[in-house]
């Protein structure tokens, strides 16, 4: 059976039910971040938790007899699982979840701190549902955390090319090289997609499907070139590396082509192959090598190959007073790419007087796998429970951690002049949240133009 909502959960929820107070009829609960590496979010990835996990009806017959048989052999017991409240939404709902998930548009850009979505029961004999949810809607770290890198780093970058270059080529300057160092093929196309908000270069073709199934959209949001891999120049051998890159010169006559250069010794490459023995044919052919060194220490591996094939195949001088090499020739560097390595190399190249046009970067692990929940250290917390018809509010703020103090009742998001706050639903201003989702309908899609421009305001 596909996607079991009642065994998408922690073990400990199961047992939540009967925990809350007696009265209790709503649980109101909100997700936000933290704080963490960067100031702000970009919120990425709701809707399709949405149509995989909770549209429609999700909860049917076989599954609450699957979950009954697994819950009592997990627990030793058939006395935790709440049946009856499985049973009352699958005849009473017709199986579709009673709550209503409100959450501010995808690709929005929002400071930390601020309440991103809420999530609360719309029949009050399903209180335990809301919180029930969190352990799957709490995936959203995910996504939002990829979106949030990578967007900073668009931000570095462009930072770089308004003081030496041309920002018009931000697009292509962050290329996903992440799918093999993800941990699933699944996390490959939620986190491919979420680069794919910020950037329009991509090798991780999982996310191209992704995107059409889950954002409604038929045209194309990633790009890629042909590139080569050690393997294609190695078994050449030594003696052949030279024919090698010939080779891929000949095979790709026009346009952009990737050659990883560092099979022995990249800058012996850059000065006698590319520079030397190739030179004639790089400058004839219609379109542009890129360069691709593969080791050492980024930010000086990159310059020392701009400056050799600035020196052996030319440059001018830009209206910036940088150096941009011939146009027949570009750099990328996908070795050891992070946040603070990308501006170390893009720092080291200014100061030497070589502007950012000049490279590109490919980012893998950094960008899909080396995030944790705690890089922008997202909760999902209750703010507000209703009990006997009166509202409480409801709040977290352990002495041992003020940092992990929670947000108090119902909650809007609005925007004073530039500046986004969370404020009680009873206080004036437009709220920024929206209604996604209500009793097993999706009630706000967003395609993924939608999300891209929402991302660039
Ligand atoms: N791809 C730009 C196109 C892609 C890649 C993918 C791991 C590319 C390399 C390149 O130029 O060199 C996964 C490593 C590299």
């Amino acid at each position: 059976m596909k996607n079991n909502i009642l065994l998408l959960t922690d073990s400990y929820k199961l047992s939540h039910y009967k925990q809350y107070p007696a009265g209790t009829s709503q649980i109101y609960s909100y997700f936000e971040s933290r704080g963490g590496k960067f100031d702000y979010i970009t919120f990425f990835g709701l809707q399709y938790l949405l149509k995989e996990y909770l549209a429609g009806q999700v909860v049917t017959q076989a599954k609450i007899d699957q979950a009954t048989q697994l819950y009592a052999a997990h627990f030793g017991t058939d006395t935790l699982f709440n049946r009856e409240g499985w049973q009352y939404i699958l005849d009473k709902h017709q199986g579709r979840l009673p709550i209503r998930i409100k959450a501010v548009a995808e690709g929005s850009v929002i400071p930390t701190h601020n309440v991103l979505m809420t999530v609360e029961n719309t029949d009050p004999e399903c209180f335990w549902l809301s919180n029930f949810l969190e352990t799957l809607l709490v995936q959203l770290w995910y996504p939002c955390t990829v979106a949030t890198t990578s967007k900073a780093v668009k931000n570095l970058i462009l930072d770089y090319l308004e003081q030496t270059g041309d920002p018009s080529l931000i697009d292509f300057k962050l290329h996903d090289f992440g799918f093999r160092g993800v941990s699933s093929v699944e996390s490959a196309s939620i986190g491919g997609a979420a680069h794919l908000v910020n950037f329009m270069g991509t090798d991780t073709v999982a996310a191209l499907t992704f995107i059409q199934e889950y954002y409604q959209s038929n045209s194309m949001f990633g790009f890629s070139i042909p590139a080569a891999e050690h393997s294609t120049i190695t078994s050449w051998t030594q003696d052949g590396e030279l024919d090698a890159y010939r080779n891929m010169l000949q095979q790709y006559p026009e346009g952009l082509v990737a050659v990883v250069s560092d099979s022995y010794d990249v800058y012996h490459a850059c000065e006698k192959l590319w520079g030397e023995a190739l030179k004639d044919e790089i400058l004839q052919r219609n379109g542009t090598l890129v360069v691709r060194p593969d080791s050492g220490i980024p930010k000086e591996v990159v310059l020392r190959v701009t400056e050799i094939l600035g020196e052996k195949l030319g440059y001018t001088i830009n209206s910036k007073g940088y150096k941009v090499l011939n146009p027949k020739i570009r750099v990328i560097q996908g070795d050891g790419v992070n946040y603070e390595s990308i501006g170390e190399i893009l720092e080291n190249l200014a100061a030497n007087g070589w502007s950012a046009d000049n490279i590109t970067f490919g980012m893998g692990g950094a960008l899909l796998q080396k995030v944790h929940r705690d890089t922008q250290k997202f909760a999902f917390k209750c703010s507000c429970a209703t009990v006997n018809g009166e509202d409480r509010l409801v709040f977290k703020d352990p002495i041992t951690d003020h940092g992990k103090k929670s947000k108090k009742g119902r909650l809007k998001l609005i925007l004073n002049d530039t500046h986004y706050q969370t404020v009680n639903q009873d206080e004036d201003g437009a709220d920024l949240l929206q209604t996604v989702f209500e009793n097993g309908e999706i009630i706000k899609e967003f395609t993924f133009d939608e999300v891209k421009n929402q991302a660039n305001v």
